[in-house]
């Protein structure tokens, strides 16, 4: 199985994630990485973070001669900005506080909460760690996962429905590749009327000192039928791609296929009627096509070869140059919320971040079904699935 973890804080030496279960002989190179990690930093209403920073993965293990060892791959992304702030984090002992303390928490953030649980005079060691500034090591992580992923024919991309109460109508079919698309636009949105009023709210807020949330949709294509299980409620795949797509950083809501839409429809409109398919799609289904995707290529925790489709609610960042009220934790005192430097909005970088997660979340299905030491073994264990599929309709009349 694929697990990872991240460290690192936003104003650290350096984030890491240590990726394990990825089999030998993957290629990788250090540019399949650093391109996602060039597409997250972009987007309109990022703030002066990401000027000073120009995020690059070194391989620390797991990678030999461009080629992946079958051993827990290491990724170092150095924080540029540690420069500025080496007095601030340091490691060793201060004889006294460091500067740039937050006893003012902002609504929204970990900061309150964080600092009473572990029982912190400064919200600086809690946001430091909340920052999303951590999505960085995930979207590393992430980009393994991607390659592993590309072996067996999956893309995936998304892109971004609402920004700031504007919401897209984004073109059916969905262009393909989607990233190609999507990357275009400084708002990761397809569809260009309601491009610019995306960017004028998002100048406006910045104005008003303010902040923006919306949502994204991420889509993952040529995925094989009966990853995940039906089996245990742990296995399901919808339930783990959810609690992934959740752990992101002021995400609020995820919806699969039509999501809550669902709930208002008669079953006769709500379901995908089975048809057969031809051709070669049609051997990563079993046959099988629907004639519609509601479900979001998910029924009883498992894919059905038709596209997974996600959406992610995103609430605004929760920094606020005009703050919201609270309370001094050193005075008790009614006060208002600190200002710390931020992001007007983030919900196109969220895009890329929902990208990796799910690619995580799917990689470690494949190995799970698929497992196998290196990429070989992988692929044979993946050709004899696909070869069973197809056995189960060797007597049947052929429909081209
Ligand atoms: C981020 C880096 C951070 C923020 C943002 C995301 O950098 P800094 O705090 O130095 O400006 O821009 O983090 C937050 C929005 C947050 O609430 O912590 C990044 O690399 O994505």
């Amino acid at each position: 199985m694929i697990r990872f973890t991240t460290a690192g804080e936003s104003h650290g030496r350096a984030l890491v994630a240590i990726v394990e279960g990825v089999p030998a002989g993957l290629p990788l190179v250090a540019s399949d990485v650093d391109a996602e990690l060039e597409r997250r930093m972009k987007g309109h209403g990022r703030g002066a973070r990401m000027k000073i920073e120009a995020d690059r993965a070194q391989f620390l293990s797991g990678v030999r001669a461009g080629a992946t060892l079958g051993s827990p791959i290491a990724l170092l992304i150095e924080n540029r900005d540690f420069e500025h702030w080496r007095d601030v984090m340091a490691a060793e002992p201060a004889a006294e506080p460091p500067r740039r303390r937050l006893t003012r928490p902002r609504p929204g953030h970990a900061d309150l909460a964080g600092t009473l649980k572990y029982d912190r005079a400064d919200a600086r060691d809690i946001l430091e760690r909340a920052s999303a500034r951590e999505t960085a090591a995930r979207v590393a992580a992430g980009a393994v996962c991607r390659r592993l992923l590309a072996e067996f024919g999956v893309e995936i991309g998304s892109h971004v429905v609402a920004l700031g109460g504007v919401t897209a109508r984004p073109p059916q079919p969905l262009p393909v590749p989607l990233n190609a698309a999507a990357d275009r636009s400084s708002v990761r949105c397809l569809d260009p009327a309601v491009e610019r009023d995306m960017v004028a709210r998002i100048d406006a807020a910045k104005d008003a000192g303010d902040s923006l949330g919306g949502i994204v949709e991420v889509v993952a294509r040529q995925v094989v039928v009966g990853v995940g299980s039906h089996v245990s409620w742990d296995r399901r795949l919808d339930g783990r791609l959810a609690a992934a797509l959740m752990s992101i950083p002021a995400v609020k809501g995820v919806e699969v296929g039509l999501g809550f839409a669902l709930g208002g429809l008669a079953g006769s409109a709500a379901h995908d009627e089975i048809v057969r398919a031809a051709g070669a799609a049609a051997v990563r289904t079993g046959g099988f096509a629907r004639k519609s995707n509601r479900a979001g290529g998910l029924e009883g925790g498992m894919t059905t070869g038709e596209p997974l489709v996600l959406r992610v609610a995103m609430k605004p960042i929760s920094t606020l140059m005009r703050p919201l009220q609270s309370v001094d934790l050193e005075s008790g005192k009614p006060a208002q919320a600190q200002s710390e430097r931020s992001d007007v909005t983030a919900v196109p970088a969220l895009g890329v971040i929902a990208e990796a997660a799910i690619a995580l979340t799917l990689a470690d299905a494949y190995a799970e079904k698929f497992g196998g030491d290196s990429l070989a073994e992988m692929r044979r264990n993946f050709d004899g699935y696909v070869a069973q599929l197809e056995r189960r309709r060797a007597g049947w009349e052929p429909i081209d």
